[in-house]
This record gives C-alpha cells, sequence and structure tokens, in this order.
C-alpha cells in the first residue's frame, strides 16, 4: 500500500468536504472539497511541468490557500517540497537553486527569482498575481489528476534547508514517514479534537508552520484560522474564535503588550502550545497570571519535526521542554554519545521515526551528525530528570535564534569580512526583549570606526533583513582563548545589555 502522507490527507479531506479548512482574515472561507479540488489541478500543472517522483519543487511564495495547495500537489505527485523563506535575497535564492536542482520554481510575482541560478532543467511559475505564467492560471484550464503518486515511508517528502555553523545551508530530507509519524505522534500527544480550531499566523516555509501546526488540523480535517502573516491586531480579534494557537515565543510577548489582552479573548481556547525557541519563564507565569492558561512548551527541529513536549495532561513545567513524543527516544549524551546520568547536562540525541533521513547530497555531514546506534546529535545542550522530563539548557552549535529564526553567524560573519572596512567580526545573540536574541556584529575596523548604515548596505542584496546586525559595536580586537578561537561567551556577557535600551529597535 502507498505509504504517500497525501492519501492521509485526502482522505481526512473527504471525510468532511463542506467543513471549513482554511478561514481567512478577510472572511473567505476555503472547505475541504475546494481545496482538494485546487490540489487535483494544481498537481496536473506540477506533473505537466516535469515534477515526477522525486523531483524537488523550489517555493519561495506567500502565505495564502493556494500556497498550502501548492504544498499538497506536490506531495500527492511524490515531488519533494522545498520551500523558502520570502525573506531571502536573490542570491540566498540563488544557492538553493543550484543545490536542489528543482524541476520547477514557483516564486512570487514580485519577487526577486535569483535568475542567475536558473538553468534549463528548471521551469518557473509564479503563484498567482496577474498575467500568463502563473500556476492558478494553469491550474484553471487542467483537468483534476485524481491519482496520488506510489510512495514508500522512506521516500522524500521535503527538503527543508538549515544552515550550518560552517555557514552554508544544508537541505534536511525528510520522508513521508517522518512526516505522518510525527503528526500521528502530535495528535495523540495533544488530544487533538474533531471541533478543534486552529489559529495560524505563523509562516509556512518552516517546520514549525507548515508541518507541526497544519498536520495537525489538515490530518483530522479541522479548521484553521489562516492569517498571512503575525500581526497582533488580528490575532486579538480571532483568538475568541480559536481553540489552539502555536507560536514562537514573540508571539506571546507581543500578545501581553496589548492592554485589551486578557482571559476573555481566550475562552474557548483549550491549549497554547509555544516553540522554536526558548519561552522564558516570566512569559510564562505572566501569560498564566492574564489568562489562566499555562503554555505548553515542546521542542523540535527542522531535522526531527517535534521531539518533546510538555503534556497535555499533567505538569506542564516553565523552563522544560517535557518529555518524548510516543515512539521517540531521547538521551542525554557526552561527547562520545554515551549517555550521562540524570541530572548532568550532555547534548541532547534524538531516535525514532521523526528523524530525517540526512542531508541533501551531503553524505559525509550527515555521517558527522549520527551515532552509529542510529541516534541523531542535535547540537542543543540538555538535562533530563529521573521521570524523563528534558530542559534545554544552552547550544553546542554557534546558533543564534531571533524571533523563532535561526541565524548561523558564520554566514553573517563572512560577509562582514568581505568589508574594505572591516579586519574581522564576531556575530553574536544577544537578550532582546522582543525577538528574544537579538543579532549584534562586534567589528575591529581597519582604519576609521564602521558604521551600522556602511554594514547594512553592505549586506542590503545578499542577506534576509532579519539576519542582520541591529546593532553594530566596534573594538580594537576581539578576545581570544590560547587555541586562538574568538571568546564569544564573553562578548555575550559584556555585551547582555546592549538591547536594554528601549529605544532601540
Ligand atoms: C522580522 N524581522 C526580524 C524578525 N522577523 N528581525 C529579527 N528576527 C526576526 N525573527 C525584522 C524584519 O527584517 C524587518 O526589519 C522588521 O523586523 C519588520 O518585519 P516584519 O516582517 O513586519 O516582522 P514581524 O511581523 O515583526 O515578524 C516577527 C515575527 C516573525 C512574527 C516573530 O519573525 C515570525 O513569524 N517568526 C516565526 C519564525 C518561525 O516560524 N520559526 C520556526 C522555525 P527591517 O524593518 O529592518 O526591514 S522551525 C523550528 O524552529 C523548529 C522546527 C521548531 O521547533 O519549531
Ligand atoms: P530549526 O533549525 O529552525 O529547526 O531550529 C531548531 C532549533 O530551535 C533547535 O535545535 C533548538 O535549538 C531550538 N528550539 C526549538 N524549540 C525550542 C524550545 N522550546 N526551547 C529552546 N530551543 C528550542
Amino acid at each position: 500500500m502507498s505509504k504517500n502522507f497525501a492519501v492521509e490527507l485526502q482522505t481526512a479531506f473527504a471525510a468532511h468536504p463542506d467543513r471549513a479548512c482554511l478561514m481567512l482574515a478577510d472572511g473567505r472561507v476555503w472547505r475541504f472539497n475546494e481545496m482538494q479540488h485546487t490540489v487535483t489541478r494544481f498537481a496536473r500543472v506540477l506533473v505537466d511541468h516535469g515534477v515526477e517522483p522525486g523531483a524537488r519543487v523550489l517555493a519561495q511564495v506567500d502565505k495564502s490557500p493556494e500556497s498550502l495547495a501548492l504544498y499538497l500537489a506536490c506531495l500527492q505527485v511524490g515531488g519533494a517540497f522545498v520551500p523558502v523563506n520570502t525573506a531571502y535575497t536573490a542570491e540566498e535564492v540563488a544557492y538553493f537553486l543550484e543545490d536542489a536542482a528543482p524541476a520547477l520554481f514557483v516564486h512570487r510575482a514580485e519577487g526577486n527569482i535569483g535568475s542567475t541560478a536558473i538553468t534549463g532543467r528548471t521551469a518557473t511559475l509564479t503563484l498567482d498575481g496577474s498575467g500568463s505564467g502563473t500556476l492558478t492560471d494553469a491550474a484553471n484550464a487542467a483537468v483534476p489528476l485524481i491519482e496520488v503518486a506510489e510512495r514508500t515511508g522512506d521516500d522524500l517528502a521535503a527538503i527543508v534547508y538549515t544552515s550550518g555553523t560552517t555557514g552554508a545551508s544544508k537541505g534536511a530530507m525528510l520522508t513521508h514517514s517522518n512526516l505522518s509519524s510525527n503528526a500521528h505522534a502530535l495528535r495523540e500527544c495533544w488530544g487533538w479534537q474533531d471541533d478543534d480550531v486552529l489559529l495560524h499566523a505563523l509562516p509556512v516555509f518552516h517546520v514549525h508552520g507548515l508541518f507541526i501546526a497544519l498536520h495537525c488540523a489538515l490530518l483530522g480535517g479541522t479548521t484553521t484560522i489562516f492569517l498571512s502573516s503575525f500581526k497582533v491586531d488580528e490575532l486579538l480579534a480571532h483568538l475568541p474564535e480559536a481553540t489552539v494557537m502555536m507560536g514562537v515565543p514573540t508571539f506571546y510577548t507581543r500578545l501581553l503588550d496589548q492592554p485589551g489582552f486578557d482571559a476573555t479573548c481566550c475562552e474557548r481556547m483549550r491549549v497554547f502550545i509555544s516553540g522554536s525557541a526558548p519561552l522564558t519563564e516570566q512569559t510564562f507565569a505572566a501569560w498564566e497570571k492574564r489568562t489562566g492558561h499555562r503554555i505548553l512548551e515542546r521542542y523540535g527541529m527542522t531535522e526531527t519535526i517535534i521531539n518533546t513536549s510538555n503534556p497535555l495532561v499533567g505538569e506542564r513545567v516553565a523552563g522544560t521542554v517535557g518529555f518524548a513524543l510516543p515512539g521517540v527516544e531521547v538521551r542525554i549524551a557526552d561527547d562520545d554519545g554515551n549517555k550521562v546520568p540524570d541530572g548532568d547536562v550532555g547534548t541532547i540525541e534524538v531516535r525514532g521515526p521523526n528523524v530525517f533521513k540526512g542531508y541533501w547530497h551531503m553524505p559525509e555531514k550527515t555521517a558527522e551528525e549520527f551515532r552509529a546506534d542510529g541516534y541523531f546529535i542535535t547540537g542543543d545542550l540538555g538535562v533530563m530528570n529521573a521521570q524523563g522530563r528534558v530542559s534545554i539548557v544552552g547550544r553546542a552549535k554557534d546558533m543564534i535564534i531571533s524571533g523563532g529564526y535561526n541565524v548561523y553567524p558564520k554566514e553573517v560573519e563572512k560577509l562582514i569580512d568581505e568589508m574594505h572596512a572591516v579586519v574581522e567580526s564576531a556575530v553574536i545573540g544577544v537578550p532582546h526583549m522582543d525577538f528574544g536574541e537579538g543579532v549584534v556584529a562586534i567589528v575591529v575596523p581597519a582604519a576609521d570606526p564602521v558604521a551600522e548604515p556602511a554594514v547594512r548596505e553592505a549586506l542590503q542584496d545578499r542577506l534576509a533583513r532579519f539576519k542582520q546586525p541591529k546593532i553594530v559595536v566596534n573594538v580594537a580586537s576581539l578576545p581570544r582563548n590560547a587555541m586562538g578561537k574568538v571568546q564569544k561567551n564573553l562578548l555575550r556577557q559584556q555585551y547582555a545589555d546592549l538591547f536594554d535600551d528601549s529605544s532601540v529597535d
């Protein structure tokens, strides 16, 4: 029997044809039969554009019902969906085009498509908009494709890029069984109900918004309030209709900043779920005080979708990420992969049906990050108590998480170091009220101090805005240890209060 995840999703859609699949901010409703109708037409267009089983579809598109239909159509035809952040510049997208070598690139009408990297192999379409060459136009004239491509559980369903410590992005290969097993585990763990209404304001180019949140709803044929982006007023307006909300910690802190936000806004709410970045104990406590709800924090990764979760029933403890999901094994290990005693700090390692197949075209990198017994080395540092509850205490990898987006310092440093005015730089994350961590560049200038606008200008067309330093600090030299390695921990301590001044954005 085919293990194509699309079969499971389409079976759920068929069970509730007239139910709202997506409710949009402008009042429009997409029912499950309408979604299915669009998906089958999109599927035909994908096949017409050379998307065979295993072929990649790279998508840099704004969030809309059609963008979801594109993902679902790609699953149906057995393609591998490759979503990329809409904030990425043409230069960044060019890398993904080159690396993923997609059969089809679907991009924004007004977007800069990084055409330098498009080769004869890659067809291009815009998702919608005016004029010909749009996927929606082609779909309107297409005969629906009913067949779902035969796939095994181990076949590729998606490649999701995540930056590496060396600066080059790695494509995490997720299979149909990764997606399916994790979606089922989450629905069980979070007690998904037939009348649940999910409030969705996350982007759909990352695992959090696309897989974690949407699969729970789609697999049960339940309704999603589908907001095109995070706008705090819109979220407040729709909160009273929702029973589940998933967000990054910035969603929660921004809602807490709204004077009108209180328990009456959450009357139907069953559970608030947070992840992608650490939720502070202060936010957890403030939220409980204001709403009566204890936020359920969970821990995931692009490579593994969700690993652990606080319980739905039972104690949700602030500052912890809960227990291994059903079917998932988690251990805290030393540098050799040996389990450390309960309560000791070590690297979090994960094994189970959720764990990805490896990095696209990077067998050596893949081998480095797996143990011989199949555990994946996450690069997160954690502790586990005797009951199996996990807390994340730090990161072995040099990574910044800003508003739920990952920023790899190396990628930013490389570009800053190319500036003539700069001798060298160190990019760090320091506490930021809104984003959790804010990106800061410490630079050693060649002569005169390097001003922020100069750095902004140098990075402008090369790096997504969210990765760019919000503050640039000039120093005479960078602190180094005896091995010559920059001591970023000292820099993080020294500049910990940099964003405290509320005049800084
Ligand atoms: C936007 N900006 C940011 C960020 N987002 N700067 C730093 N960090 C950010 N996260 C900058 C923009 O570049 C722009 O700068 C200015 O803020 C306003 O942009 P806008 O788009 O209006 O931003 P926003 O609406 O304020 O967005 C903040 C946000 C968004 C809603 C928190 O970043 C967001 O949706 N984050 C969610 C990310 C996510 O889904 N992560 C999941 C990864 P300028 O004005 O200078 O141009 S998956 C994952 O981590 C695993 C699997 C897991 O466990 O979930
Ligand atoms: P990404 O590569 O975007 O999938 O980000 C995954 C990383 O986000 C993990 O390796 C963790 O470092 C971090 N992360 C996800 N959820 C949490 C959480 N609840 N608390 C702390 N860090 C988290």
